[in-house]
């Protein structure tokens, strides 16, 4: 019987949880939503999140430690407004923050801040990292020490604003039959602080081998692009924003092609859908948030954990995202 997953902590709205283990702990990073009081749009102004904190578990069945703010807005001197969700990355015993903010002129960047310890606190570059876009940073170590960060998000997130190569206010989608619009990749420099090449496309193909189509809205990429590797595969997955899932496409290197195979979360209370899947002593979890804590607030969300499972061909078991312990 699959086990249900389990709300993380109450006490505070969290969102977006990006896991990874540290020092001999899951630290997870998510975003801290709050009630701005600022109405429901398409541009998702309602998520005018301010600050983030680090949370940290020795068990993934036991009690989660919040280790307080680790970066707030006030100490981003690029920042407009909007601290979306945030990922980690280690390299030797550095910590390296990577955040999407809304710059003073309302275009989503992405920013670095480092520490010395995965808790933070974290110390933000005056910059956000140059020609970075849209949201939803999420970083992926591959076997060899190269990091790669993985970004994107349509609608609210802007992605679509960049589709013809530079910045255009222009929400315009792709035309329905055409290739849909894509997450982005990039290598980072050895420094951590910058791109190490132009951003690249992360193309998911069907099992024709032609790219998904916008219209393809059940399993074309949205937002909350996340990378892991099973077994020697690697394991791009993401939401499909506005049909609410949680996908994952397959591929034999970070950069891809991928091709579509189905289906980790079907749709929690709320609109949106996030995660982050991690390896811990021998066992998978995929990390989410739901809406339920708020009583379906879309803006205040709660993460939550699920011990995640593989069949023996590396598919993954579909979770019910309205289950619950
Ligand atoms: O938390 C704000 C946005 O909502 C994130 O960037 C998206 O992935 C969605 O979860």
């Amino acid at each position: 019987m699959q086990n249900k997953p389990r709300h993380l902590i109450k006490s505070i709205y969290t969102a977006d949880p990006r896991g990874h283990v540290y020092e001999g702990k899951i630290y997870i990073y998510p975003s801290h939503d709050i009630d701005a009081g600022i109405p429901e749009d398409d541009t998702g102004a309602h998520f005018d999140m301010r600050d983030f904190h680090v949370y940290s578990m020795d068990d993934a069945a036991g009690a989660v430690t919040d280790h307080g703010v680790a970066l707030d807005i006030k100490d981003v001197p690029w920042v407009g407004r909007q601290m979306w969700s945030n990922d980690v990355a280690e390299k030797n015993g550095k910590y390296y923050m990577y955040f999407p903010a809304k710059d003073k002129n309302d275009i989503f960047r992405i920013g670095v801040a480092v520490s010395n310890k995965p808790e933070g606190p974290f110390e933000a570059l005056p910059e956000p990292m140059e020609g970075s876009f849209s949201i939803d940073p999420s970083t992926f170590k591959d076997d060899d020490g190269s990091t790669y960060v993985y970004f994107g998000g349509i609608w609210g997130g802007q992605l679509q604003r960049w589709k013809n190569g530079k910045y255009e206010e222009n929400d315009d989608l792709l035309a329905d039959d055409e290739p849909a619009l894509c997450a982005k990749v990039a290598k980072l420099s050895d420094d951590m602080l910058s791109f190490d090449e132009n951003p690249r496309d992360v193309v998911i193909f069907d099992a024709y081998g032609e790219p998904l189509k916008t219209n393809d809205e059940n399993r074309r990429f949205f937002e909350a692009a996340w990378m892991h590797k099973y077994k020697g595969k690697f394991y791009f997955s993401y939401s499909t924003g506005n049909t609410h899932l949680l996908c994952y496409a397959i591929g034999d290197n970070p950069y891809g092609p991928f091709t579509y195979q189905g289906v980790i979360l079907t749709p929690v209370v709320g609109w949106t859908t996030h995660h982050s899947i991690v390896e811990f002593k021998g066992k998978w979890y995929l990390f989410h948030h739901d809406s339920k804590v708020s009583g379906g607030k879309t803006w205040l969300r709660s993460m939550k954990i699920v011990e995640l499972k593989y069949r023996e061909d590396g598919s993954i078991e579909t979770i019910d995202g309205m289950a619950d312990e």
